[in-house]
């Protein structure tokens, strides 16, 4: 067997720091090469090799490709929908780009996959918005929802014409408590636990009943790994999968953090995240992962929240 050599782009972000843990956890520590255009996480120090690395530099990312050896890269550098709408050019170039030279640089050096994920941002105003399927209309109407949509025809279309094993996921908004999110819609889902430890009360830029598709990092790290493990001709979408966590609005988990927290107060100022929450649906009918690989969640917003509350206090 081939020995693995993973980089990951983009590993000092949210998702970055646990899913690099992660696949040193699986690769040993040595064969997982942590990158970003930021200064490694603190989490990261110490755990494995770190590189500082733009990836809209293809040709530098070329040389690392080349002299590390790696057979395999997660790609997690983007610009999220909030901050993305503040600059639209530089999340489109940033996302599209970036996405690209991996791709090609995946099919030059012959890589044996890549995983680049998506989101539930992919869908727009005219998507079901309760259990919103697979396969259904997509009308994004967020720059970065238009730049994942994209994405995902780039991965399907590099599978199908070079044969890159490129796999993805429409993660729905991920909840953690090890690196803080950076600059979407469904941040208020994190900001909520650390202002109620802290201050005892939130003030939300979302209304209280904006119910919008979300889950908890362990599982996402979970799902990701899975996918990239399931064998390559049990996967039917070449696109993006679906997959669902949970679902609830910033009323209920304010309602559930009360539980633990009996004094937190809440209240809303919605702002401009408010019109991208509302294009995009409520939650999320993952049936198609579930048949193809075997995907099935395990928290939901009690265990997540009783799980956050413990982790950061
Ligand atoms: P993040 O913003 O926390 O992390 C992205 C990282 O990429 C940052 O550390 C940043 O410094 C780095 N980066 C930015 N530009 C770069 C460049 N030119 N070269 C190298 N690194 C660069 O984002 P995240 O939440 O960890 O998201 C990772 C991926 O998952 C993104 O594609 C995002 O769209 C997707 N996603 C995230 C969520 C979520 O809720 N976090 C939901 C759906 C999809
Ligand atoms: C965002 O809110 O932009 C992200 C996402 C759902 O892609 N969390």
């Amino acid at each position: 067997m081939t020995k693995e050599k993973v980089l990951v782009i983009g590993a000092s972000g949210q998702i970055g720091v646990e899913l690099t843990l992660a696949l040193r956890k699986i690769y040993g520590n040595s064969n997982v090469v942590a990158s970003d255009l930021r200064e490694e996480n603190e989490l990261l120090r110490g755990s494995g090799p770190y590189v500082s690395l733009d990836v809209m530099n293809k040709e530098m990312l070329h040389v690392q490709v080349i002299r590390q050896n790696i057979t395999q890269i997660y790609l997690l550098a983007a610009i999220l929908s909030a901050t993305g709408e503040k600059n639209p050019n530089l999340a489109w170039h940033l996302n599209m780009q970036g996405l690209l030279n991996v791709l090609d640089i995946a099919r030059e050096e012959k890589l044996h996959k890549v995983y680049w994920p998506s989101s539930i941002a992919v869908f727009g105003p005219t998507s079901p918005k309760k259990d919103c399927p697979q396969r259904t209309i997509i009308e994004p109407s967020t720059v970065y929802g238009i730049s994942k949509y994209a994405g995902e025809f780039w991965c399907n279309y590099f599978f199908g014409r070079y044969g890159v094993d490129v796999r993805s996921i429409r993660y729905p908004g991920l909840i953690s408590y090890k690196s803080a999110p950076g600059g979407g819609t469904t941040d208020y889902a994190v900001e909520i636990f650390h202002e109620a430890l802290e201050e005892g009360k939130y003030s939300c830029f979302l209304r209280e009943d904006t119910y919008l598709p979300m889950m908890y990092m362990p599982d996402a790290i979970r799902a990701t790994i899975e996918l990239m493990e399931a064998p390559s001709d049990k996967l039917t979408v070449r696109t993006s999968y679906n997959v669902a966590g949970m679902s609830f609005s910033p009323k209920e988990i304010a309602v559930e953090i009360k539980q633990h927290i009996p004094k937190f107060t809440i209240d809303y100022k919605p702002d401009y995240r408010q019109q991208i929450a509302n294009s995009w649906p409520e939650s999320i009918d993952d049936s198609v992962a579930r048949t193809d690989w075997g995907w099935k969640p395990e928290y939901d917003l009690s265990l997540m929240t009783k799980d956050m509350l413990e982790n950061l206090r």
